[in-house]
């Protein structure tokens, strides 16, 4: 029984250890993410290999503000192939951790709707990435997208 309230102690400091958990994880959520990924709850789409289909529309890949993950293996090349279906020219970037273009088109170069294009790319570190639609504001409405490079 002498235990007893130091226990009740470490009970209140691993509730409040979980508690700040919650509320950093919460934080990170609102101001951190615009989710590159399905919003909370959704199962988000992976797609792996070497040749990877996405299509593109207003304002997303694959039907989805924040697209599928792809998982694409290192140092080798792999065709991306994004098919324009929505009403804007569109474009695909995959983004180096510093924001520069590490892969894909540039911002001026786009496909237009209707339009298809097969990209090859080759990324050799692995790691995790952020691919995008580089016009002008789109990414910003939904067009990105996690890249695992693996
Ligand atoms: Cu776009």
């Amino acid at each position: 029984m002498a235990e007893e309230p130091k226990t009740h102690i470490n009970a209140a400091i691993i509730a409040g250890f979980i508690g700040l958990l919650w509320l950093i994880a919460i934080m990170v959520n609102f101001f951190i993410t615009p989710p590159a990924g399905a919003a909370a709850g959704e199962e988000v789409q992976i797609i792996r290999g070497e040749r990877i289909t996405l299509a593109m529309d207003e304002w997303g890949f694959n039907g989805k503000q924040g697209g599928p993950i792809i998982e694409i293996p290192a140092g080798k090349e792999v065709e991306i192939v994004i098919i324009n279906q929505g009403r804007n020219f569109h474009g695909f970037q995959v983004k180096a951790p510093d924001g520069s273009k590490l892969a894909g088109l540039d911002k001026d170069d786009t496909v237009d709707p209707g339009e298809e294009l097969v990209l090859k790319i080759k990324i050799d570190t692995p790691g995790e990435y952020i691919y995008v639609c580089p016009v002008a504001g789109h990414e910003e409405r939904g067009m990105r997208g996690i890249i695992r490079v693996v």
